[in-house]
Order: C-alpha cells, then sequence, then structure tokens
C-alpha cells in the first residue's frame, strides 16, 4: 500500500480512468439539482480546466481559491484544480471576510472560483486582498459566468503530468485558536487516504453510495467524494447536511456509507421512524469524541456499529480506527496498517501501555505547514504531535481522553473534558453541552459545564443537582461538574466542533 508511480496527478485514478477504461456511464454524483455519471463529471472538470488555463492565464502550481457549500460545481471545480495541476485552497462556506482574506494573502492567491451564493462575504474580503486578480462565480448565469465561460471551452483536457508530492492541496484548519495553518498535501496523499482508512477499515464496494455533513474543505469532508471515485462507487452531495438534511436525503438517495460526527448520529435517532434510512449500511463518526452512548443508541436504533475515527486536517483524514469486526466500543480503534502512533510525555518520551500521555504520530501523510514557524512544536522528531491525549492499552487500542489543553487539573485528579460530556449527554435534559475548568482558589480549577437543554425542561438548581447526580452514577465521581451553567447554544468552530477555547475564556471570567 501507499505506493505510487514518481508521476501522479490523482485525478487519473479517480476520475479520467473510469472515462478511459470505458466505464463512463457509472453513476457518479447524485444531488438534488441534478445527477452525473463519471463520463458527464469528466467533461465538465475538462471545461472548467481550460477555462482556468485559457481564460484566467493560470499555470501548473498556481494556486485557485474555492468557496462553496457542497454542491456539483464545487466537486468539478476542486477535481479541475488538481487535474490541471494547480494547488486548491477550498474554504468553509460560513467564512466571514476577514477569514476569507486570510488564506488568499497567505497562499498569494490570485484566482478564485466561487458559488455566486456566497457572493457578498467574497466581496467584502476583496479590498482586504490586493493580490486577488479575478473572481468568477458560478450558480448566477451571464457571460461572465463559470457555467458560460465552461460551456465555449473545449471538453477536452489532458492531466497535467504533475509528480506524486508535487503539493496540490493547501487544506487552512479552521483554527480553534491560533492563525490558521495551511496543511499542504500532495497528489500521492489524496491516494493514500483512500488506500488508507477507506481500504482497508472501511472496505466499501463499486454499489456503495456515500453521504455526509462536512464540507469538502474540511478534510473529512474530501473523504465522501474521494474514497468512492477511488473504486468507481458514487457519492450524494448535499448543501445542507444538518441531522435535518441528511435524513430525507438518504432515503431519497438510497446512501448506504454515511459520514458525520456523532451528535449528528444522536440527532438522527429521533428520525429513524420519520425516514426510511434502511439503506445505511456503514457509518463513520468523526470530527469528534464519539460517546459510548452515542454508540450504543446508534447500534440499538439501527443495527450498525459506528466506525469511530480520529484524523486530522494536518494528515488529511483519519488515522486510528477499527472496521466493525474489531470495534471496542468506547476506544478509538487501532492506528492504521502503515501509520505508527504512540504515547509520550511532555518532554516526548515514550510511556508504557495503560498512560495519559500525548498521541505521537507518522505514517504515510506528512504534517507540512505552509511557511510557519509552529512547524518545529506540531512536529518533532519527525513524529506529529497533534495535541490530543489518549491511552493505549496493550492490545494497541487508543482510549480517547481530551485534546491534550482539555485536561482539566482539578485537586490533583486528571479530569477529561470530553469524558463529562459524554456523561451528561445521555441525561435526557441535554441536548448539547461543553465541560472545561474553571479556575477556583481551593481545587485550581472546578469542572464546569455549559448545558444546552431539549425542550420541556428549566434549568434551575434541581436540574443542576440532578445533572450532577447522574454524572456521579456514570463516571468517577470527582469528575462531577461543580459549577452547571444553561445556555441557548455552545460556539462552535466553521466545521462545527465545539470551541472549547471560548468556553474556557468564558469560564475564567
Ligand atoms: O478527526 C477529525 O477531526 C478529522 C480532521 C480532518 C480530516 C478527517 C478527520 C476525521
Amino acid at each position: 500500500a501507499y505506493q505510487y508511480p514518481e508521476r501522479l496527478n490523482c485525478v487519473v485514478p479517480l476520475l479520467d480512468r473510469w472515462v478511459e477504461e470505458g466505464q463512463g456511464d457509472r453513476p457518479c454524483l447524485f444531488s438534488p439539482d441534478e445527477n452525473l455519471t463519471y463520463a458527464q463529471l469528466h467533461e465538465r472538470v475538462n471545461r472548467i480546466c481550460n477555462v482556468l488555463v485559457h481564460d484566467l492565464g493560470m499555470v501548473p502550481g498556481s494556486r485557485l481559491f474555492l468557496r462553496s457549500a457542497n454542491n456539483p460545481w464545487m466537486v468539478a471545480t476542486y477535481l479541475a484544480g488538481l487535474k490541471a495541476g494547480m494547488v486548491v485552497v477550498a474554504t468553509m462556506p460560513l467564512l466571514r471576510a476577514k477569514e476569507i482574506a486570510f488564506p488568499i494573502n497567505k497562499a498569494r492567491i490570485a484566482v478564485a472560483l466561487c458559488d455566486h451564493k456566497l457572493a457578498d462575504e467574497m466581496e467584502r474580503a476583496r479590498p482586504m486582498t490586493p493580490g486577488l486578480e479575478h473572481v468568477v462565480y458560478w450558480g448566477g448565469g451571464g457571460p461572465d459566468s463559470l457555467e458560460a465561460l465552461a460551456a465555449k471551452a473545449s471538453p477536452e483536457f489532458r492531466a497535467v503530468d504533475t509528480a506524486a508530492d508535487d503539493v496540490c492541496l493547501i487544506a487552512f484548519t479552521s483554527g480553534t485558536t491560533g492563525e490558521p495553518k495551511g496543511c499542504m498535501h500532495f497528489h500521492r496523499d489524496m491516494l493514500a487516504i483512500c488506500d488508507g482508512f477507506s481500504q482497508m477499515i472501511l472496505r466499501p464496494d463499486p454499489s456503495d453510495r456515500f453521504i455526509g455533513s462536512a464540507p469538502f474543505a474540511f478534510t473529512f469532508g474530501l473523504g465522501i467524494v474521494l474514497f468512492p471515485m477511488r473504486i468507481g462507487a458514487s457519492f450524494v452531495v448535499v448543501e445542507k447536511a444538518g441531522p435535518d438534511d441528511l435524513p430525507p436525503a438518504i432515503e431519497r438517495f438510497k446512501a448506504t456509507i454515511c459520514f458525520t460526527a456523532p451528535t449528528a448520529y444522536r440527532a438522527m435517532i429521533p428520525k429513524l421512524t420519520e425516514y426510511d434510512m434502511s439503506s445505511l449500511r456503514k457509518c463513520v463518526s468523526a470530527g469528534e469524541s464519539l460517546p459510548r452512548g452515542t454508540f450504543e443508541a446508534w447500534l440499538k436504533a439501527t443495527g450498525i456499529k459506528l466506525i469511530d475515527g480520529i484524523g486530522g486536517t494536518e494528515v488529511l483524514h483519519i488515522y486510528i480506527s477499527s472496521p466493525e469486526d474489531e470495534i471496542r466500543p468506547g476506544s478509538t480503534g487501532r492506528v492504521i496498517p502503515g501509520y505508527q502512533a504512540k504515547i509520550v510525555d511532555d518532554e516526548g518520551r515514550d510511556l508504557p501501555p495503560g498512560t495519559v500521555g500525548k498521541l505521537a504520530l507518522r505514517g504515510p501523510i506528512g504534517c507540512r505547514y505552509l511557511d510557519d514557524p509552529r512547524q518545529t512544536r506540531y512536529v518533532q522528531n519527525g513524529w506529529n504531535l497533534p495535541g490530543d491525549s489518549f491511552i493505549m492499552d496493550e492490545d494497541g487500542y487508543f482510549w480517547y481522553q481530551a485534546r491534550s489543553d482539555d485536561m482539566i487539573i482539578s485537586a490533583g485528579y486528571n479530569i477529561a473534558g470530553p469524558e463529562v460530556e459524554a456523561a451528561l449527554i445521555t441525561h435526557p435534559a441535554v441536548v448539547e453541552c461543553g465541560v472545561v475548568g474553571a479556575p477556583d482558589a481551593d481545587r485550581g480549577h472546578i469542572v464546569k459545564a455549559y448545558v444546552v437543554l431539549a425542550p420541556g425542561y428549566t434549568g434551575d438548581a434541581a436540574l443542576v443537582r440532578e445533572l450532577q447526580d447522574h454524572v456521579k452514577a456514570e463516571i468517577a465521581p470527582y469528575k462531577y461538574p461543580r459549577a452547571v451553567e444553561f445556555v441557548s447554544e455552545l460556539p462552535k468552530t466553521p466545521s462545527g466542533k465545539l470551541q472549547r477555547v471560548a468556553l474556557r475564556q468564558r469560564a475564567q471570567a
């Protein structure tokens, strides 16, 4: 595995191959607006490549900024950038002007393609991006639109002969702290995630139809497109993919493999009586740690074991996970073949099984930041330190504790905020929660929970006591939240992850 020819453009084995082998009629992309076979997507990609080169003057190595929710044109522009040998920089659709300007300036981008629905914020970013020369919109029509230019362009385009380790993607981390970091990835990395997590753990087959909630700009979402294309399977793209939107889309398109976050699986359970989701056969949970209660509840409701995984933008996709028949509920799984993972202390010394420490990781995909002095903090002696605390057991299973920053030290106890969250969420009054340390004169810190209540519950002192007792009954009693605050919503990153950093700041106040 992970052996690729020296000259490699990843779009050739992912897309062109099916057309060249006479299998262009295979269904590829499904969406509410249109469905595309491999041949139809191939033609659209080729036309966009010609627009990039002939209308916009781009050359191999140029950086291409993309901005859109998940839709067929987003898929086609992404693949076109790769096929034309450019470096794709895709951004989360919800970003504001300042957040859009940052990657454009940092990656010195001159050309952007953008869904017209996101034009307002894109235009607001323009005065902050002096180097940005062209912004071409799609979806709004008119002679200068991408669709009009593509319609005039040639449907033929030969993939640029890139090297396997030419950079093809700069994925900016959404950044729970500090400035976003641009993670650079090669053409071979795009195949390595397919041949790693997908082929070895998920094991889809060509009849599978993928669906998921993550934007393609978050590399978790990229798997929803690349994994099926690697084996000639199909995928569904939906712009709105929250827990209310996925169930009808799964029913309509008969999706078989779903990728979303644990909170979404939990929220979809009541929808199982409303929508027919029986087409699902495999479900992947990532982006946040999977509470054991959610694993059990989804299994009971659907008969499907959630495949948990931890990945990172730095290494493109999931690196610890287990196939269904090897899952140990509560554990994230084992390191994927070809990767190595271990637990180290603050000085980088190896720790024995059963000890809490920092995860260190290495494998076929390296962590390389674009022009960033933080490189040496996150990569030491060839090992990537993603900043998560785990325990590895004797059998090599990894048990998530917390982001290293999310460990709460209270009266000498090490308490993982996510573990308390997982206990709280099993109470019917709790829809969502975030747990952090709040300063305390006696204990250094106390465990503080921010809780979003389900309709019909009142956040009074009696409920606080009930939640505290509930946690004490679920996990070691010393971990219970001594402070509970009821809130209407929790701060989230653009990729939908709980922003504990913002909660920590609030808890300091
Ligand atoms: O675990 C994650 O958050 C993640 C990040 C990037 C790509 C894939 C995954 C699962």
